[in-house]
């Protein structure tokens, strides 16, 4: 071999290794940012924490950090009852959805119980439309619910 092809081989060998270990480097420094990413992303608030906190001192109502049985079952009996209303007025939104639009559009507005109640003083279906799409989604009839049959809480609900 000559010198010349020598030379050559020796940068080339050079080159690589320069450049196994600079993959190297940056397989270490990718490694390094995404442990550091991840103990970041377990460091955050847990979502999950805070709605278990929130819903603690939901139940305990007397606020000294502890929650009674007592406590306990009448926060229980409460979301139970807001589930079964929840149910019960999503049964009746799905029931005025005549053509399964998940909407109350203007031909099926007339359709709700609180509206004819009213008569000709019943408000117009644009009062409760808060997104302005000419019709009402859930969160919008349940305003609607809450405003017109302001005990709108479980029992006022029924229709
Ligand atoms: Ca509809
Ligand atoms: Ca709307």
């Amino acid at each position: 071999m000559s010198r010349a092809v020598l030379t050559e081989l020796f940068v080339t060998a050079l080159a690589i290794g320069v450049m196994v270990l600079s993959m190297a480097i940056a397989v270490v420094l990718l490694f390094a940012s995404a442990t550091a990413q991840a103990a970041e992303a377990a460091t955050p608030v847990d979502p999950m924490q805070s709605t278990a906190s929130r819903l603690f001192d939901a139940l305990d109502t007397n606020r000294d950090q502890a929650l009674t049985r007592r406590e306990f079952q009448s926060g229980y009996d409460g979301l139970q009852r807001l589930m079964a209303m929840q149910a019960r007025l999503r049964g009746q939104f799905d029931a005025l959805d005549a053509d399964r639009s998940r909407a109350i559009e203007a031909r099926e507005y007339p359709g709700l119980e609180l509206i004819r109640r009213k008569g000709k003083e019943a408000p117009p279906l644009a009062d409760f439309d808060t997104n302005h799409d000419r019709a009402l989604d859930f969160a919008e009839y349940l305003a609607l619910v809450r405003r017109l049959a302001p005990a709108a809480t479980p029992g006022a609900a029924k229709q």
